[in-house]
């Protein structure tokens, strides 16, 4: 892409409104404009990186085994009557009427729908087990909306439901949902602590959410350091096997860590020794939940076992906020002078930046480059503005691409460009050549 036709409203000053360094690096950087409280519209950066968390989370659902769909954002009332959530769901809930006067409302969450499909159309344990998901937007009418897309009321949520014959399949698919979460957040370069918590308006009292550590988190957490060593790492888990997924979860659910809704006090100092007890803030990116038959009794949706007897399907909903990732993101990955993505998700994989617009063997060496690196599979962001050097580092620096490419006049004399790290600021002179290598190498297998 080169910037002089992309559309990236960056912004100098720093918004007065935005409290936390998320939300006021996303608007600088162009990424989303507020519309109304707690509802955003995606300009191209910011849409870029929602696809790109949406594809990293779509992979790891299919690698686990389940089913994509795609269901409606509104709904009839009716459903959520025959679960008996309707009336108690609260004011988080839009409800609006059609010109009927049917009752609708914009799904904060979705069993309800899933149910309903899942009992039209399956009937048999032997069609068992099954998971679908979807990603699809969602509409809570959270009472104090802040933090950006952090805390929307209109969010992108990952939200899959597992319809088991038995309670301990539904725990299995439970297993399987922590192990595959752990892998997803870890892919984005971010490390997400499952912890023990409230199951809420979802129900069952089986549930973990996930928290990645940040100073602005919502969540008070408490837990045993040596949690905060667990990698998952590129180990092979089949997602079938039973025992490495309840293996996999015993592993890094075995050490002490709790948010502060059910924090114990006792507890945490009889099983955590002094030098390991660390307090801090989490933001909550995701949460399981195994419910059993909360959904499928009221709702009918039953399967004949092996004897012939008809039984209502044990069930557990699984959420990932991919909209609030992007914000736990940059929570983990900035400096003051703007995003630092990590190479496994970054809009561009590169930045170029001529020195010396206009001046032909700069605009030519940066046009070679582009091609190069796009002939790699890499996608650069060229800066072609007729800008001055130190306008265009301050973009740079702000969007937060992982690696720029620096070519002016005077390099190209002695037939460098400079390669510089946006983590660590280095920056080392290479041929062209060697940059382009030098880059492909560094996304390869990513
Ligand atoms: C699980 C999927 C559920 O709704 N039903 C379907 C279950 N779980 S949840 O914990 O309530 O939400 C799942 C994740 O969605 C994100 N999230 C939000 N993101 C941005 N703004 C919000 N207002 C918001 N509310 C929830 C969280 O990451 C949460 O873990």
């Amino acid at each position: 892409m080169r910037l002089s036709r992309y559309f990236l409203p960056v912004l100098k000053e720093t918004p007065a409104d935005a409290q936390i360094v998320s939300h006021r690096l996303m608007l600088r950087a162009g990424m989303i404009k507020q519309m109304s409280a707690g509802i955003y519209a995606w300009l191209p950066l910011g849409f870029k990186m929602l696809r790109k968390i949406e594809n990293i989370v779509h992979e790891e659902q299919i690698r686990a085994g389940h089913i994509p769909v795609l269901m409606p954002t509104l709904q009839s009332a009716e459903l959520w009557r025959e679960s008996g959530r309707y009336d108690g769901y609260g004011e988080e809930m839009l409800r609006m009427q059609d010109r009927h006067g049917r009752d609708m409302l914009f799904s904060p969450t979705a069993e309800e729908m899933f149910t309903d499909t899942f009992r039209s159309y399956v009937k048999s344990y032997k069609d068992l087990p099954l998971t679908i998901y979807q990603i699809q937007w969602k509409f809570r009418d959270e009472i104090r909306p802040r933090f950006g897309v952090m805390r929307g009321r209109e969010f992108l949520m990952k939200d899959g439901y597992n319809f088991d014959l038995t309670k301990e399949d539904a725990l299995h698919a439970y297993n399987r949902h922590l192990v595959s979460y752990l892998r997803t957040y870890e892919r984005m370069g971010l490390q997400a602590i499952p912890m023990r918590a409230e199951s809420g308006p979802i129900g069952g009292d089986n549930t973990h959410e996930f928290l990645v550590l940040a100073e602005t988190g919502e969540s008070g957490v408490f837990y045993d350091s040596e949690i905060t060593d667990l990698k998952f790492g590129d180990r092979a888990v089949d997602y079938d096997d039973v025992e490495q997924c309840q293996g996999v979860l015993e592993e890094f659910t075995s050490r002490y860590a709790r948010t502060d809704d059910t924090h114990d006090q006792a507890v945490f100092e009889a099983q955590v020794p002094d030098e390991r007890r660390r307090e801090a803030r989490g933001i909550e990116v995701g949460q399981i939940f195994y419910f059993g038959t909360k959904y499928s009794e009221p709702m009918g949706a039953t399967v004949t076992d092996a004897e012939g007897n008809k039984v209502p399907v044990h069930m557990g909903s699984h959420g990932i906020g991919v909209s609030r990732l992007l914000g736990a993101l940059i929570e983990a990955n900035h400096d003051e002078n703007g995003i630092i993505w990590p190479e496994g998700v970054t809009p561009f994989h590169v930045g170029i930046v001529n020195l010396k617009q206009g001046d032909a063997a700069a605009d030519g060496a940066c046009e070679d480059l582009y091609k190069a690196l796009e002939a790699r599979g890499l996608e650069p962001l060229y800066d072609d503005r007729n800008e001055r050097a130190g306008g265009k580092f301050a973009t740079m620096d702000l969007i937060g691409l992982p690696w720029r490419i620096t070519v002016g006049p005077r390099g190209l004399k002695n037939g460098v460009v400079e390669l510089t790290s946006r983590r660590t600021g280095e920056s080392e002179e290479l041929t062209p050549e060697l940059a382009v290598a030098r880059v492909a190498e560094i996304y390869a297998g990513l």
